[in-house]
């Protein structure tokens, strides 16, 4: 059947059919995720050093602010992080003699990647952005301050073992869901998530509320390290925010 025929066809059909048995045909709309007392929302590591003029900008790292700002209204709980490094911290490659930016190295706690100077402690560089706007926001997770252990997870430090306390705070205030944005997807981001399924959490990512890094594939990596545990993939748009 030609196209032409096929619409004919199509609008034949449709119109012998009542209001009620047209809206019934539709394809159904996906239901809106509404998040409840007991879900909060991650904000990951929204601070000068991820976006544009920082230390270690994110390509398009402030286009989730206002997407984060957005949302927020919809949600009762509010986490936020920040990187929180000490100066001379060993996931720096100016730690490393011989060593630059980007490259790796092996710590007693296993494969680090080295990044330029960023988010120390107290710095302006560290600080949130100006214009994220979370005036509700009820905790604020600081990460990354052990000298000689990196934190990529608001959960866990990257020896596999130090805690921050983070998934007891929202155990013992009923958390069951979490919602994480912020930067960087494929690391921090990515990290918590995979973390928070660990710890028994729903969890949530909404992809247009983060921007990537993109080291050697790490944002493919990323997402399907997310998906095989558990992790569901959504945007800003599928959550319901009045
Ligand atoms: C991050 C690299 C180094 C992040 C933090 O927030 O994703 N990435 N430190
Ligand atoms: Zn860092």
């Amino acid at each position: 059947m030609n196209r032409q025929a096929m619409t004919m066809d199509r609008r034949f059909f449709v119109g012998g059919l009542s209001a009620a048995a047209l809206l019934a045909a539709l394809p159904a709309r996906a239901a809106k995720v509404k998040p409840g007392a007991d879900a909060a929302l991650i904000v990951v590591d929204v601070q000068n050093c991820f976006v544009t003029g920082g230390t270690l900008p994110v390509k398009g790292g402030e286009e989730v602010v206002p997407v984060i700002n957005r949302i927020a209204g919809g949600f009762r709980n509010i986490v936020v992080t920040q990187d929180w490094h000490t100066p001379g911290h060993a996931s720096f490659a100016s730690s490393h003699s011989g060593k630059k930016p980007f490259e790796t190295t092996k710590l007693a706690y296993g494969m680090q990647v080295l990044w330029p100077d960023h988010c120390v402690q107290g710095s302006d560089d560290a600080a949130l952005h100006k214009d994220l706007k979370l005036p509700t926001a009820q905790l604020v997770i600081r990460k990354g301050y052990n000298k000689g252990v990196d934190s990529y997870s608001a959960f866990m430090e990257a020896d596999g073992k130090t805690v921050t306390g983070l998934a007891g705070y929202l155990k013992a205030r009923g958390i069951k869901t979490v919602f994480v944005t912020g930067l960087a997807t494929d690391f921090c981001v990515s990290w918590t998530a995979q973390d928070a399924r660990k710890a028994g959490f729903n969890v949530y990512v909404i992809e247009d509320a983060t921007r990537a890094i993109d080291l050697n594939g790490s944002l493919a990596a990323a997402w399907k390290a997310m998906t095989a545990k558990g992790v569901k993939r959504i945007q800003s748009g599928d959550i319901e925010v009045a």
